[in-house]
């Protein structure tokens, strides 16, 4: 009821990280544009692999050239905190700065039902922004077109209203990332200013498929998964570059922030063995210390002509992503519910809460009774002063996942309306061909 509610924000008001001056408010009224890169890892940026002439190249090099811009806050240790929900939770955490639940997706299980304060209503009101997510697949996958409402988002283009899909022009999960970015931009360009938009990819999607006409990188590891990967990541990195162009021809580049984050692993710790050798690591020592490592997702909020950006080594999660975006834009979060803190601030906390339990701070990884240290993978013997050290880090971490629980399943924003905000009216709004 509503007194978990003022549980929750005891919590926060304790918890919350204030803007860094340097930053707040830097990209003010400009678009946004999330691009939400499918399966995407860190351990891809700047990796070079033998193309098929021999020659090493780079994977990823649009995205690497955006990792390394003056233009880019890039994180160099930021990683996936989804569970089951896979995409959607990453999109939850996203646009809200909540967790998927322990089992499931929160998406499909009550996302539509629940009242949410996302970021498109938040922008909507503080800033006349109009919202809009695109993706080259059925709207009601993962309870989109249902959640989507919740969140306040203005515009739904998806397989049914949008794009045309053919067995030649998509895969499993949709359009090919190049066909529905060509597609897409007629549509964005016509979103009257300032938009926040979403843009989900697919073709770089599990079980990576093989496609004679993108076949950069004959690898041959004896794990078609791996061998595919690396192809469909190189194939989906050529499709932002031409994204990127579309955004320039329309004229929209200068006037927007760009958001581009993997949602969560492409290749499952089962195959991490197999995958060492290929990221310079050894595969008889491999343990769960590096498949935890494993988890860190490309994380870049690029501000085209701002000049202040940097590759930051901070510690931290997709939780932080929209505080950190806001504050970025010059909206306050303090009267938000937003379990994330701002990347930015100077008072984050270098915290990681994964949803299976591990956690990562700047000194310790956390995985059952184990702890290693982060920064050199070795098992650190318990003196009482690191299991004390542990058991603060482990009661924080389980006092995060458990707000974000208890406002989920108990519903709990319904009780509480940040101040100035209008809560959003579900039934205002219906997306082309999807049901009222
Ligand atoms: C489906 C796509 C894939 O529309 O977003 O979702 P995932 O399987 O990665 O959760
Ligand atoms: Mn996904």
């Amino acid at each position: 009821d509503s007194s978990d509610m003022s549980a929750v924000l005891d919590y926060l008001g304790t918890h919350y990280a204030e803007p860094n001056e340097t930053y707040f408010g830097q990209a003010k009224g400009k678009n946004v544009v999330y691009l939400h890169l499918e399966s995407m890892q860190q351990f891809l940026i700047d990796m070079k692999l033998p193309d098929s002439t021999g020659v090493m190249s780079e994977v990823t090099p649009f995205l690497n050239s955006l990792y390394h811009s003056n233009d880019s806050y890039s994180f160099s240790n930021a990683f996936h905190q989804t569970g089951q929900g896979k995409t959607s939770d990453a999109e939850l955490m996203m646009d809200n700065s909540l967790f998927g639940l322990p089992q499931g997706s929160a998406f499909t299980q009550i996302g539509g039902d629940n009242t949410f304060q996302s970021a498109p209503a938040i922008l909507g009101e503080t800033g006349n922004y109009t919202s809009a997510v695109f993706h080259g697949n059925v709207g009601s996958f993962w309870n989109r077109d249902n959640v989507y409402k919740s969140f306040g988002y203005d515009y739904f283009f998806d397989a049914n209203s949008s794009y045309t899909l053919t067995d030649e022009n998509s895969v499993e999960y949709g359009l090919k990332d190049k066909l529905f970015f060509k597609d897409s931009a007629q549509y964005l360009e016509q979103l009257p200013q300032p938009f926040y938009a979403k843009f989900i990819t697919v073709s770089n999607h599990f079980p990576f498929p093989k496609d004679e006409m993108n076949n950069t990188f004959s690898l041959d590891t004896g794990d078609e998964t791996i061998d595919g990967y690396f192809n469909t990541v190189h194939y989906a990195d050529a499709a932002l570059a031409e994204f990127f162009q579309y955004m320039k021809d329309a004229g929209l580049y200068d006037n927007t922030i760009f958001v581009l984050y993997g949602d969560h692993f492409g290749i499952s710790s089962s195959r991490n063995k197999t995958l060492a050798p290929l990221i310079g690591k050894n595969a008889d020592t491999w343990n769960q210390y590096d498949d935890a490592m494993m988890q860190r997702i490309p994380l870049i909020i690029y501000d085209p002509g701002s000049g202040t950006g940097k590759i930051s080594d901070v510690y931290g999660g997709q939780i932080d992503v929209l505080p950190t975006v806001l504050h970025l834009l010059g909206v306050d979060t303090a009267s938000y519910v937003q379990l994330g803190q701002d990347l930015l601030s100077k008072n984050h906390e270098e915290l990681v809460a994964f949803r299976n339990g591990t956690i990562v701070t700047d000194k310790y990884t956390i995985l059952g009774n184990n702890v290693y240290s982060t920064e050199s993978g070795n098992l650190i013997y318990q003196t009482p002063e690191v299991t004390e050290a542990v058991a603060a880090i482990r009661s924080k971490a389980e006092t995060q996942l458990a707000m974000s629980d208890h406002i989920i399943n108990g519903d709990l924003l319904r009780f509480y309306t940040p101040d100035g905000f209008v809560p959003v009216d579900k039934s205002e709004y219906s997306y082309l061909n999807s049901p009222a």
